[in-house]
């Protein structure tokens, strides 16, 4: 399925007269406090977010999933949804694959089917935390880290398949999620564990062409409950300095214990040039994979702050990788990513608001209260207007929820797929 962008444009026009004297507002009052809102505008329309192929389909839990209605399932059918989400955002024009979830089976079809929706292959993501058919070694007591060279060989092997993979597909990055852990206080040795996966990590690194980067992201338990190889970003950037250049950190907001400061840890990972990739999410307890911005905009809106501020001043840090890492067990998956679009947008564009020169005094005069009311006063604005702005310039909806309800699109896609489709992989 495609959407074509004359669908919806009436909806956009019966919404546009509302839309144009909010953004006049909005932007006259921007413009007086010498913003550039044209430029701001663009720096929306520029920002681009990878859908990851497992969420296009309802998440779960260990104690089950509740499939949802003409979900994907195929590669195919993944990708016409993410074009989905793309046309009425042009936010989304990135896919992150999973293999072996998504093996293609056709490169050159595949890579035309994504290039008619506009989009790219952003990190492929391996996986060694399940056993594969037909696998000569199982990964129940780990795979990078595993005491057995023979398993820790079958995981390097699968990794340089999966670089192998997106060499074909035109990504240039990899990201490396470790599962590996363990459930019992004396089960493995953290030394050992931690040699063999930085030689692990060393084994797959070497096997990356030139312009490709390899993220290592960390989470500090789950699936495993006692410990994680892999547990924090110090662990993470210790081995990324262990492998070389091309190999960073990878946040993801789900992956801290609670109250973590965040914006701290993407401050000090910039500053030293190894933010490699970032993935949103959100949580009340945990990892919970929820709807980004649904819990915490506030500290959202402080991670961007962050953010912002090392995309304009560490130029020794890549322009980072944004995927979104989120489940929706109860939701339309696709309006749930609509729902993570907009508040990443909004959290971005309120950190462009941030006037640093003024915080910056604030900060040198050592005034606290002032340093408050700057970002409070950016995080308070509402910014609708600029993201439906930077929508209708690039011939998006201008509201994509109640454009995806008006066409019905749920409806077409249990009509084309049925109403038992399983995504793949979950
Ligand atoms: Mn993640």
């Amino acid at each position: 399925m495609k959407i074509d962008k004359n669908q919806f444009a009436e909806l956009n026009r019966s919404t546009g007269i509302r839309h144009a004297q909010q953004f006049k507002f909005l932007a006259d009052d921007l413009q007086k406090q010498g913003i550039d809102v044209a430029s701001l505008v663009d720096q929306l329309s520029d920002f681009q977010v990878a859908i990851p192929s497992w969420a296009l389909g309802a998440g779960g839990t260990r104690f089950g999933r509740f499939s949802f209605p003409g979900e994907p399932a195929s590669l195919e059918q993944k990708i016409e949804d993410v074009g989905v989400l793309h046309a009425l955002t042009h936010s989304a024009g990135a896919i992150s694959l999973h293999i072996p979830w998504d093996i293609p089976q056709d490169y050159t079809a595949i890579r035309a089917l994504a290039q008619e929706h506009d989009l790219i292959f952003d990190a492929l993501n391996s996986n060694t935390f399940q056993d594969q058919k037909g696998a000569a070694k199982s990964y129940k007591f780990g795979s990078l880290s595993d005491v057995e060279k023979t398993v820790r060989d079958q995981a390097i092997e699968h990794n340089h398949t999966v670089i192998d993979i997106g060499t074909q597909l035109g990504s240039n990055s990899l990201t490396v999620w470790l599962a590996d852990g363990a459930d019992f206080p004396g089960q493995t040795n953290f030394q050992t564990a931690l040699e063999n996966t930085q030689d692990s990590l060393q084994k797959i690194y070497k096997h990356l062409p030139d312009d490709w980067k390899m993220f290592i992201e960390y989470k500090p338990y789950e699936p495993h409950f006692y410990s994680t190889v892999i547990q924090d970003w110090g662990t993470s950037l210790m081995l990324a300095n262990a492998c070389g250049e091309k190999a960073y950190t990878l946040v993801d907001l789900g992956h801290h214990l609670p109250n973590t400061n965040i914006e701290q840890i993407v401050a000090t990972l910039m500053l030293k040039g190894k933010l490699g990739g970032f993935h949103f999410n959100d949580s009340k307890y945990g990892d919970d994979d929820l709807t980004v911005g649904s819990v915490k905009p506030y500290a959202l809106f402080l991670i961007f702050n962050a953010l912002v501020y090392g995309m304009e001043n560490n130029p020794q840090n890549p322009y980072p990788a944004w995927m979104i890492d989120a489940s929706h067990n109860v939701k339309d998956p696709l309006e749930d990513l609509l729902q993570s679009l907009e508040a990443i947008q909004e959290a971005y564009a309120k950190a462009l608001l941030v006037d640093q020169k003024a915080l910056k005094t604030a900060q040198l005069s050592k005034d606290v209260v002032q340093c408050q009311e700057l970002l409070q006063a950016a995080y308070r604005t509402d910014v609708r207007p600029l993201l439906r702005q930077a929508r209708q310039q690039k011939g998006a909806a201008l509201d994509p929820i109640a454009t995806y309800r008006n066409l019905d699109i749920r409806a077409q896609l249990i009509k084309e797929r049925g109403t038992n489709s399983v995504a793949t992989g979950l």
